[in-house]
């Protein structure tokens, strides 16, 4: 630990950094975090982000990018620094215009966030999670049973998005059909984050049909009159906001809710699959299951990155960094900075996760962080009381997404217990 050792890519670590004497010193790096290059391995690239200093200059971007646990922590930390309102994704809302209406939580700075933010954290809170605790468990049951008949399938579409379509639009309360259009709605919202590559340009030129249908489904007479889109409603009809600021919250929802934990569980399948160990400590002690999502957000972490904008000039370590600047966070990065964690690449499900930044940090932390871990602790817990063995019995296909990571498909294969 400590000792840096040469990427994957075999070009030393220092061949890539230029030292750029000429820029008082300042690190750059000529890496490109939304290429499919750096998807199909992004670990060489984040640990050169993270040994370059603690903050590098991208300059194919223009951006500064973070990959340390301490530096990204603190930045999460700061939003009166490091702010949310001009973006969080590499477009600048003070020079362009965003592709869709700012979200009225993620991309807003307190104290508007604030009120935004009340709403959402009492819609998810955990009493409304204790309410819907049994339906969830009994959906995970009913899917593992189903998936013990199959043998084998796709963990990705058969289960890592199969659960969580089978509970969440449900517990919005959403009408049935249409429901096809959350996850190509969500994969457009999470590539937009992202520079203007193919993946957000092709992504944003197909989007129409995916946002007008949001759009409707956010309205308070296309929600059931229970559910958490009610919840959002409710807080309209009370006054304490408007009804198109409900509207927008409710659109958070379907845009945050679905493919986060869709790639959450994916992640904890994905690293079950291949650490037996932890899989065998999951199988004699079901208990685990939270503690096994957990530390596949901090190894996998979903989320990969999000931008900030200094507000200010600002030290972060020994790098001075100007105003009106966009900061990249390597969430991931920070997740596995040896640093912070003992043997960082390990899947160990018996870790202490607290801290790890997969959900973020300070104010704009995961507001449906208790939706996500509910819907894998059950669903994992079903898995681990079933099924004595899951294999990959086939190449593990990735998704692209400017922010998202995960698979498009796991061909697996389970054994009953
Ligand atoms: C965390 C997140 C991701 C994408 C969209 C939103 C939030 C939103 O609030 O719309």
């Amino acid at each position: 630990m400590g000792v840096v050792s040469a990427p994957a890519d075999g070009f030393a670590l220092a061949d890539r950094v230029c030292s750029a004497a000429s820029r008082n010193a300042q690190p750059a790096l000529d890496i490109d975090p939304f290429s499919i290059e750096y998807f199909e391995d992004p670990y060489p690239a984040q640990e050169l982000v993270r040994e370059s200093g603690s903050a590098v200059w991208l300059p194919r971007y223009s951006v500064w990018a973070v990959g340390r646990y301490e530096h990204v922590h603190t930045i999460l930390n700061d939003w009166q620094t490091f702010c949310s309102s001009r973006g969080v994704g590499l477009s600048d809302f003070a020079q362009e215009k965003p592709w869709r209406p700012p979200s009225l939580v993620l991309e807003t700075d307190p104290p508007e966030h604030d009120r935004a933010r009340a709403v959402l954290a009492r819609v998810l809170s955990p009493v409304v999670m204790k309410s819907l605790r049994t339906q969830f468990a009994s959906a995970a049951e009913r899917l593992v049973e189903r998936l013990l008949d199959l043998r084998g399938f796709d963990a990705i579409a058969d289960l890592a998005q199969a659960f969580p379509l089978s509970v969440f639009p449900d517990a919005v309360g959403m009408r049935a059909d249409g429901r096809e259009h959350l996850l190509p709605y969500a994969s457009v919202v999470f590539n937009a984050f992202g520079p203007d590559n193919e993946l957000r340009r092709q992504a944003i030129a197909r989007s129409a049909p995916h946002v007008a249908w949001v759009a409707e489904q956010c309205r308070k007479e296309n929600l059931a009159p229970v559910g958490l889109g009610a919840q959002i409603h409710a807080a309209a009809d009370a006054g304490e906001i408007s009804r198109p600021e409900a509207e927008t919250l409710v659109r958070s929802l379907l845009s945050a809710g679905l493919d986060t934990t869709v790639n959450g569980i994916g992640a904890a399948l994905y690293c079950l699959a291949r650490f037996p160990r932890a899989w065998e400590l999951l199988r004699a002690n079901p208990m685990l299951a939270r503690a096994a999502f957990e530390e596949a957000i901090r190894f996998e972490s979903p989320v990969q990155t999000f931008f900030r904008t200094t507000t200010r000039v600002v030290t972060i370590g020994d790098i001075e960094i100007g105003e009106g600047q966009k900061v990249l966070m390597f969430l991931g990065a920070a997740n596995r900075d040896p640093r912070r964690w003992p043997n960082p690449h390990v899947y160990d499900i018996t870790r202490v996760t607290s801290g790890h930044v997969g959900f973020g940090s300070g104010v704009h932390m995961c507001v449906g962080q208790l939706l996500a871990r509910l819907e894998a602790e059950v669903l994992l817990a079903a898995l681990a009381q079933r099924i004595k063995s899951i294999s990959i019995i086939g190449m593990p296909k990735r998704a692209f997404n400017n922010t998202l990571r995960g698979l498009d498909a796991l061909p697996v294969m389970i054994d009953p217990a």
